[in-house]
């Protein structure tokens, strides 16, 4: 049977049907047993707050009850559960970027950990205040790192990365007192007010949403970019390749799928190490090939080329293809179907963080202290079982494309650079940038980020609103799921120039990159405020003025909804293509999609026609390119 929400897809299309015939389940046919979704929860107004609830408002006015047991209206209950999907997000990235402040404090000189970019380190150790003259490198790095530490929970102060933000941009949030203070403490405030007989008016449930919701994005989400940097690197412009087709019949196929660097980045050093290759080859492969999904295999293709399997929709599939012998798991974005699904073939799932252990896997707790040995453990298994794939079951599709990946805001001016040769202090200038879209050759620029979700055609949300936006010259950086749809698509290449208006052609033959630009993870979202926050500066300008959008045309995570909001709340449009649990209340969803223009700046927009979606983006830059005269 087809899937409706595959048409788009053929590789996927090939694999649902060989999952058919060895009579495994996958996320298409949960969605078709899940029927319709709860009218309540897709609306929002399903309130379980307390056990006195489940309540349920009634969407017909007057008829039907129209207030929880407490009195909670549905304005109160949608701010709610709005506000604690806002404060899911932002814990779940920043408690990645936590653990990643944790492993620079146990970097060393001889340690499975190091510092590889000194220079990175010095950067931001100053930027923070930290005196680094004559400093070694890992005195410095532990300095740093408990310093990051604190800004999770700091009695005192407000976020450091705030100061990266134009002033204009900074003086709105104080004006409305939504400067974030300590990432924890801001999490923490938010369930509290919105327990039960707490905050009612959703006007200001949606204030601390936002406070919150920044604490992610000039937060975790940043310290998560910035500190893996030093760790692991700076990321570079390379090449890879992506999708199912990266998956080799003759060789070890491992799979990284989840979040934390500090994971992936032990596998691929495993997976290097010469003995067990050998062993490898000893079984009968030819190697090992990692690969990866999801925002780990952004993280590991972004600084060493590792190929890119697929995005979210895609985890199922790649055990399907009966050529994988370990997936290997840390946090966030895995389906526990995973499981169950590996059983069926001779995959082995290993989970490795005590933060999400998963029934049903095999658990290597991944420790950090000894991280290298225990990613060889795990490698090791993956070799051992590639004698148990049984070749009868084994169907890897053809498909994949190339792709240029792992422009870092450090890549991007340093190409920009070597156009205009300019003789300022290289690092800060973004000056060609915003020279070439002051002069209308570009018209503006959008971020394409967030995942997958079976509400619409597997990334035919993406690839159709991306393929518009290079067509009218809106240059495109992307993240995540999105990014990963975009390497798939063929996006991701210098040939992509063909497929821009003249002006984005133009830039990318000069500047030699292509039309849109992998800038990393999720939490690497924040390397894009930090571009866009050194554009606006130069220009003496707010967030707000910029012609530039966020996109998220398939997102289904909390932390997506975390993101769209400090994106809103940093003054950039923010495009939804699936529509939030906020329609049940018509005066919240008018505070999103509209009253929060009045506050700052900025606003989301609901649009599940991909089509309808790029032209609403292309209208609002033109807009705002009008009002600067430009
Ligand atoms: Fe997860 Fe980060 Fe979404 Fe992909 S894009 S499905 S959140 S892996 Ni972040
Ligand atoms: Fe019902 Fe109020 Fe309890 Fe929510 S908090 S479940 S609306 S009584």
């Amino acid at each position: 049977m087809m899937h409706e929400a595959l048409e788009f897809d053929p590789t996927s299309t090939n694999l649902i049907d060989k999952a058919e015939r060895d009579g495994v389940e996958t996320i298409w046919d949960r969605k078709d047993a899940m029927k319709a979704p709860c009218g309540f929860g897709e609306k929002g107004v399903c309130c379980k707050n307390c056990a006195m609830g489940p309540c349920r408002i009634s969407p017909v006015a007057g008829k039907g009850a129209q207030l929880g047991l407490c009195g909670a209206t549905a304005d109160t209950i949608v701010a709610r559960n709005f506000a604690r999907s806002v404060a899911g997000g932002t814990a779940a990235h920043s408690d990645h970027a936590r653990d990643i402040a944790h492993v620079l404090l146990m970097a060393s000189e001889n340690g499975n950990y190091k510092v590889r970019d000194v220079e990175k380190l010095m950067r931001i150790a100053a930027e923070w205040g930290l005196d680094t003259e004559g400093k070694d490198p890992y005195d410095l790095a532990h300095e740093l790192a408990e310093r990051a530490l604190l800004e999770f929970g700091k009695p005192f102060g407000k976020q450091i990365f705030l100061s990266r933000a134009p002033e204009q941009r900074q003086k709105i949030w104080q004006e409305l007192n939504i400067e974030p203070r300590a990432i924890d403490r801001e999490v923490t405030t938010l369930m509290h007010s919105t327990h039960i007989g707490c905050a009612s008016d959703p006007e200001s449930i949606l204030e601390m949403a936002m406070r919150t919701s920044l604490a992610d994005g000039w937060g975790g989400s940043m310290i998560g970019t910035e500190f893996s940097d030093i760790l692991y690197g700076v990321p570079t412009a390379r090449g890879t390749e992506a999708n199912l087709g990266v998956i080799e019949e003759k060789m070890v196929n491992i799979l990284l799928h989840g979040h934390d660097p500090s994971l992936s980045e032990m596998i691929v050093l495993a997976a290097e190490d010469p003995e067990l290759v050998k062993l490898a080859k000893e079984l009968g492969a030819e190697g090992i090939n990692l690969v990866g999904m999801c925002c780990t295999g952004n993280e590991v293709t972004m600084r060493h080329g590792v190929r890119i399997a697929g995005n979210f929709y895609q985890q199922e599939l790649a055990v399907i293809t009966g050529a994988m012998e370990a997936v290997i798991v840390d946090v966030q974005c895995i389906f526990p179907a995973l499981a169950r699904l590996s059983q069926c073939y001779h995959t082995k799932f290993i989970s490795t963080s005590p933060k999400a252990k998963i029934e049903g896997s095999t658990y290597i707790e991944f420790n950090e202290e000894h991280a290298l040995e225990t990613a060889k453990q795990i490698v090791r298994e993956a070799i051992l079982n590639y004698k148990n794939r049984d070749q009868a079951k084994v169907l890897i599709p053809q498909t994949k494309n190339k792709a240029v990946v792992g422009y870092s805001v450090e890549t991007i001016i340093k190409h920009l650079d070597k156009v205009v040769n300019s003789q300022t202090d290289s690092f800060n200038t973004v000056k060609p940038l915003v020279d070439v879209i002051w002069a209308g050759v570009l018209r503006g620029a959008a971020g394409v980020v967030g995942c997958n979700n079976p509400k619409v055609k597997h990334d035919k949300s993406h690839v159709t609103i991306i393929k518009e936006l290079i067509k009218n010259d809106i240059i495109v950086v992307v993240t995540g799921c999105a990014a990963q749809a975009a390497a798939k698509a063929g996006l991701l290449t210098m040939e992509a120039k063909e497929l821009c208006g003249r002006g984005l052609r133009e830039v990318c033959e000069r500047v030699g990159i292509p039309p849109v630009l992998h800038m990393g993870s999720c939490v690497d979202i924040s390397r894009i405020l930090d571009l866009v926050s050194r554009v606006a500066k130069m220009k003496g300008l707010d967030l707000s003025d910029l012609p530039v959008v966020g996109v998220a045309p398939e997102w289904m995570s909390e932390k997506a909804m975390a993101i769209g909001t400090y994106v809103v709340t940093s003054g950039i449009d923010a495009f939804l293509g699936v529509t939030p649990h906020v329609t049940g209340s018509a005066r919240f969803t008018d505070m999103l999609t509209n009253g929060l223009e009045e506050k700052v700046g900025a606003k989301f927009f609901f649009e599940e026609d991909p089509e309808a979606c790029a032209e609403k983006i292309i209208a609002r830059i033109e807009e705002k390119r009008a009002k600067l005269g430009i």
